[in-house]
């Protein structure tokens, strides 16, 4: 006997249901109503290897209505990736599974990335399609061609990032990008009609997609629409008229099925009204049998793919992989070596937004993996240099990328670039509006994703534009987020190390902030070692017996070297020691940290704002001078002489310390 369509579904749905009452903690609602979506999508046209999760040409599946996770888990088994086992789905929310309530990403498993905060793979798959269309370009399209499909819910299509993320889509023209809207019209309060009254078809519309509406539970509807989309020229969201908690006597079209398991009883109804006569977590063999024949089918798709690869020539073949797989190190540490002693021979005063583009402009040339970009700071963030080549609907032969003002799509896009694999994407705006951006930085650091964000205008040295844009508490609130590190440089030979070990650092997302204002080369000594690798490093000492030790970052480097000039005249004796990143100091060793950071000398900690993140160096004694106040608009030399940062006030402070 054939296996019928609702058969297959029904698993996923069944599956899901169980898993959330073993856990006693999930979320059935979703999976019910989106399982026939997903089956018709599996089953007909998502182009996937479960045995090859790698695959570079798989088509994409991201759930940005991350809380339906067991929709996942569920099509992940049945369609027979290994990462995920029938013990897994039993163990579903459990410490240590791979089966987690929200799953962000984790390679080679299938998961290429939900959401927990609603919206952000809405972004995500925004930067995977961008990132497809970059490499058909490069490779053309018989290699690479595939799809990134999405499902997201209502509360995606809420939030905010939804509509920075699906309008640079359309203006992207990114026509391989399908969005299943799972149009239940339920949310955690009730009905949506509570909360919103959008037309979503002129919404996307206005956008430049395409849009289409469907019943989600109809297998031909949803099949034929999926057609429709893929020879689309624009991107397509498909409304998906779906019931949540599909199959439910009495929590159906409910909100009581979003986010609490159905109860036992609830459970038997489910079970007699879908007909499904098996126990928990049992798969009826022919119903298994089946799905896993959707999932073989991956593997001949691959095996054709690769064939018409060995069938080009040898130079893409390398290039795709090369491109894809690792990119030149060692010519990275010999051109960042041939760049520091050239300038430490000029030694130039450069700001350092404008030493980031000058590292930019020659490691680009090495990398076309780079992918850069601004939310409409360009020349304000220097992020794009003369090897930058601009990315548009028309030609995706490019490196850079106009983000228009969308900080937080921007963002989300950049995780989405990394996450396709294989690119580098750098974007830049001011620190201040990082704020606009942190939902996803937070998720670039818990993926371990290697995504550099360029904030520039890094301090009340901005000057005259005044509080709203001068960051105070930024530092210390992107410091707090673990796997994100956070660089500060303070002159062009910093900013080359720190921008060296953002491009080494795989699994961890970097944070560059940089200067408006011009600050002096600071650099005592050419080396070839990358002082900045460990975190801090001395500068300066005028004496060993010194007992004043002045710790500071970026632009605040310069003014720790007058502090200590004017200490010298008046016979104290100081180590300026320059902590361009705080999160890798913290890893070294005691041993190195104590004798950066000596205990028995005044410890000063400067930096030009939110004190908070310097406390843990100053032990009992000792100061952190910043700023714990909104700044004021000015020319930012008075504004730093307001604020107590000036060589006069410094020094003051410390001889007044040091008479205690
Ligand atoms: C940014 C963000 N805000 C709030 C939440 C909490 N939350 C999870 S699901 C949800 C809304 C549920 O409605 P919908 O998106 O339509 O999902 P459905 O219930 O239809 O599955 C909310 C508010 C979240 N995950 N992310
Ligand atoms: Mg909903």
């Amino acid at each position: 006997m054939s296996v019928k369509f609702n058969q297959l579904s029904n698993a996923i749905r069944f599956l899901s249901i169980d898993a959330v009452q073993k856990a006693n903690s999930g979320h059935p609602g979703m999976p019910m109503g989106m399982a026939d979506v997903a089956t018709v999508l599996f089953k007909y046209h998502l182009r996937f290897n479960p045995k090859n999760p790698n695959w570079i040409n798989r088509d994409r599946f991201i759930l940005s209505a991350g809380h339906g996770s067991m929709l996942l888990y569920s099509l992940l088994y049945l369609s027979g990736y290994k990462s995920i086992s029938i013990e897994e789905i039993k163990n579903f929310r459990q410490l240590n599974s791979i089966c987690a309530g929200h799953p962000e990403y984790k390679e080679g498993t299938g998961i290429e990335t939900t959401t927990g905060p609603l919206g952000q793979g809405l972004g995500n798959a925004v930067g995977m399609a961008i990132a497809e269309e970059i490499y058909r370009k490069k490779f053309g399209s018989t290699i690479i061609n595939n799809k990134t499909y999405v499902i997201a819910s209502d509360g995606d299509l809420m939030e905010g990032i939804s509509h920075e993320a699906m309008s640079l889509a359309g203006h992207l023209k990114l026509k391989n990008l399908i969005v299943f809207f799972d149009n239940n019209k339920i949310s955690i309060d009730g009905s949506t009609s509570l909360s919103v009254s959008d037309n979503y078809k002129k919404r996307f519309e206005s956008y430049g997609w395409n849009f289409l509406e469907i019943n989600g539970h109809n297998e031909k509807q949803i099949s034929t629409s999926i057609t429709k989309a893929s020879k689309s020229n624009k991107p397509t969201l498909i409304s998906c008229k779906t019931i949540i908690g599909f199959g439910s006597p009495n929590k159906s079209g409910k909100a009581s099925s979003h986010g609490s398991p159905l109860g036992d009883e609830e459970i038997k109804l489910v079970r007699k009204k879908l007909k499904w006569n098996n126990k928990p977590f049992e798969i009826p063999q022919e119903v298994l049998d089946e799905w896993r024949k959707i999932g073989n089918k991956g593997q001949l798709l691959e095996e054709k793919w690769q064939k018409s690869i060995n069938e080009k020539n040898s130079k893409i073949k390398s290039d795709l992989e090369k491109n894809y797989f690792n990119f030149d190190l060692e010519n990275l540490e010999s051109l960042i070596n041939k760049e520091k002693t050239k300038y430490f021979e000029s030694k130039p005063s450069l700001a350092t937004r404008q030493c980031s583009m000058a590292t930019i402009e020659s490691i680009s040339a090495l990398l076309p993996q780079l992918i850069g970009g601004s939310a409409d700071l360009s020349g304000s963030n220097n992020t794009k240099t003369n090897n930058s080549k601009i990315i548009n609907s028309k030609n995706f032969d490019g490196n850079y990328i106009h983000y228009g003002v969308r900080e937080h799509g921007m963002a989300a896009a950049m995780n989405g670039l990394a996450l396709y694999g294989g690119l580098i994407p750098y974007g830049g705006t001011f620190l201040i509006f990082s704020d606009y951006c942190k939902p996803s930085i937070r998720l670039s650091a818990l993926m371990g994703l290697k995504v550099i964000y360029i904030f520039s205008h890094d301090s009340i040295g901005l000057g005259e534009d005044g509080p709203t844009h001068q960051p105070i508490e930024q530092l210390a609130g992107l410091r707090a987020i673990p796997n994100l590190n956070v660089f500060r440089p303070a002159d062009i030979n910093e900013t080359l190390e720190c921008w060296e070990i953002a491009l080494k650092s795989h699994n961890t997302p970097s944070v560059i902030a940089l200067s408006r204002q011009k600050v002096p080369y600071i650099n005592p000594k050419n080396s070839k070692e990358n002082k900045c690798e460990k975190g801090a490093y001395e500068v300066n000492i005028t004496s060993h017996e010194s007992n004043v030790t002045l710790v500071a970052s970026g632009t605040e480097v310069e003014l720790a070297l007058k502090v200590q000039k004017k200490l010298k005249e008046n016979n104290i004796h100081s180590k300026v020691v320059s902590m361009p990143c705080m999160e890798l100091f913290d890893k070294q060793p005691k041993d190195f940290c104590n004798n950066i950071i000596e205990e028995n000398s005044l410890v000063v900690t400067l930096e030009a704002g939110s004190v908070m993140s310097w406390q843990k160096y100053i032990k009992n004694k000792g100061m952190n001078i910043g700023i714990d106040q909104f700044g004021e608009s000015a020319p930012y030399k008075e504004v730093y002489d307001h604020f107590g940062l000036s060589e006069e006030k410094v020094t003051n402070f410390i001889q007044k310390k040091l008479r205690e």
